[in-house]
């Protein structure tokens, strides 16, 4: 067994990494085990390369589990254990080609995935073992369990019968709200391609998915009673291509393919700004005076406004609101707030606060991004940070960290490091450029506690990945910008900061492509990473 702390280096092919520092998000502090000793590691124990980085790994002190036609997979201790033995059933089969039945016992040996409420993971930890006879994954919740599945996929061969490693792993994350963010206004992604990127989602760890639902270049849920949203609203994306939009059924069908992968959608509807689209549909929700909107295929942004002065507005927004808390199981509610420039500050303050106590009226808690923090107590407490320090106006971290200190959370997703639609660099040809390059290590090296100055503990709540789409309008696109920084972004959303390193990262990450590739993943072959063939 290797004990020891700090951070994770490759020796001879196995990892040494060490138990972590406690997590600054609730984890228990780990056992400070002494430097490390001259422990013999298991030869041939092949390189344990995780991402994210679980926050305690050993390595080492004995033989892995070899898996084999005979290996039965245990689903114990509750539905939520069954499902997630299913869940680990179905990823391994064809991994493995092996049967992997899956039985509702317990079990000393083969692939057993145990809920124990009392094993102290807390609300997404785990803890998995593997040894000669099996491999044991036991978490209090099915969120742990399914984390450590997510683990144990990055444990076995990338094809093929093989062995799981020795390792004990005690893992849970750093921040609660870890987010995948997708613009489906500016190119329409039908729900097939959503839950592609869930998947992608899910194999890292995040456990947000938010919709980016509406947009100057398109309206992408049906409301009832507001068909025109829609029918005319929908008809057109980015380029002029046909747009397109999601009914009911199709919202639901993503929630739920979500939530079977502890993954909660948050939808955002962006108001009073990027409204154009809906606009086209319903011009008395524009201001007198102000142009007709016509259906808009550009990439500006800043244009567009529905009328604050108007009450009807407000039944709009409260019909629209009420329309989707209805379809969303979900504690959030967007309500966007992003470049309203044709507003006057104290009307947009004064709008934000009406619809996040609309938003409230059906439920939810409204989440905004970060220019909502004018709005004060009464608008939404949970502001999606997203300009980047040296291009925000001014005045805004101010108003963060005051939002912070009157007890508003932040989740971190300042454009310079998490906004995948831009540039790896001047080569990339998909994506912008407005927040600088992004390359993997920038998108890795940083601390979300400490890129604001002056925020108090634990005012930051967790990290997002935005994607926005007016340059990506495939699959293959979305793939190319998000790997290989969405696991980048995993890893500083869940691994304790101390524990994480870029050159340790920028190995484990090389490893991770061939489990890309077999899996028919488009990823760029960013610099500063040692990739394989
Ligand atoms: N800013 C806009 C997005 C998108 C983005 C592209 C936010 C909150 C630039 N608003 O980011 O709609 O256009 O990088």
């Amino acid at each position: 067994m290797i004990r020891g702390r700090g951070a994770a280096a490759a020796v001879a092919g196995v990892v040494l990494v060490l138990a972590a520092a406690g997590c600054s998000g609730g984890g228990t502090p780990s056992a400070r085990g002494d430097a490390v000793s001259g422990a013999s590691v298991s030869a041939g124990a092949g390189a344990v390369a995780l991402v994210p980085l679980p926050s305690q790994v050993s390595v080492g002190g004995g033989e892995g589990y070899a898996l084999s036609a005979g290996t039965v997979v245990h689903g114990e201790g509750g539905a939520a254990a069954t499902a997630v033995a299913g869940d680990l059933a179905s990823l391994l089969r064809p991994v493995t080609g092996l049967a992997l039945p899956v039985v509702g016992t317990g079990g000393a040996s083969g692939l057993v995935v145990r809920l124990d409420a009392a094993a102290g993971t807390g609300a997404e930890g785990y803890r998995l073992v593997s040894g000669p006879d099996g491999v044991v994954i036991t978490a209090a919740t099915g969120a742990g369990l399914f984390h450590g599945v997510q683990t144990l996929r990055q444990l076995v061969p990338v094809k093929g019968v093989g062995t799981v490693p020795a390792v004990r792993i005690s893992d849970r994350p750093r921040y609660g709200y870890r987010s995948g963010s997708l613009d489906v206004a500016r190119h329409f992604f039908p729900v097939a391609d959503v839950e592609r990127y869930v998947d992608l989602l899910a194999q890292y760890k995040f456990n947000v998915l938010h919709l980016h639902l509406t947009d100057d270049q398109g309206w992408r849920i049906a409301v009832p009673g507001l068909p025109g949203l829609t029918g005319i609203g929908a008809a057109t994306q980015v380029g002029g291509g046909a747009g397109g939009y999601y009914t009911a059924a199709d919202y639901r069908a993503i929630v739920a393919y979500a939530a079977a992968r502890y993954i909660t959608v948050v939808p955002e509807v962006d108001l009073p700004g990027h409204t154009n689209a809906a606009l086209t549909a319903y011009p008395d929700l524009g201001c007198a005076g102000d142009a007709p909107a016509q259906p808009y295929t550009g990439v500006g942004v800043g244009f567009s406004r529905i009328c604050t002065g108007k009450e009807s507005t407000y039944g709009f927004v409260d019909k629209v609101v009420g329309a989707l808390a209805a379809l969303t199981p979900g504690p959030y509610l967007g309500i966007g707030g992003d470049e309203a420039d044709a507003l006057a500050p104290a009307d947009y303050d004064a709008f934000m606060a009406r619809a996040a106590a609309i938003v409230r009226a059906h439920g939810k808690q409204p989440v905004a991004w970060d220019e909502a923090a004018g709005a004060g107590k009464d608008g939404p407490q949970l502001l999606g940070v997203w300009h980047p320090l040296k291009l925000e106006p001014a005045g805004l971290a101010q108003q963060l960290v005051a939002a912070a200190q009157r007890g508003a959370k932040l989740v971190m997703e300042p454009a310079d490091r998490a906004y995948l639609d831009q540039k790896y660099d001047e080569q990339t040809s998909l994506g912008t450029s407005w927040a600088g390059y992004l390359s993997v290590q920038k998108s890795y090296d940083w601390d979300p506690d400490g890129y604001l100055t002056g925020l108090p503990a634990g005012s930051v709540t967790g990290v997002e990945a935005p994607v926005w789409t007016e340059t990506l309008s495939t699959v293959a696109n979305l793939e190319t910008m998000l790997l290989p920084r969405l696991p980048a972004l995993a890893e500083v959303a869940w691994t304790p900061q101390a524990e994480r390193g870029w050159a340790d990262f920028r190995q484990r990450l090389a490893a991770q492509q061939p489990r890309w590739q077999a899996q028919g993943l488009s990823y760029q072959r960013a610099d500063g990473v040692p990739w394989g063939s």
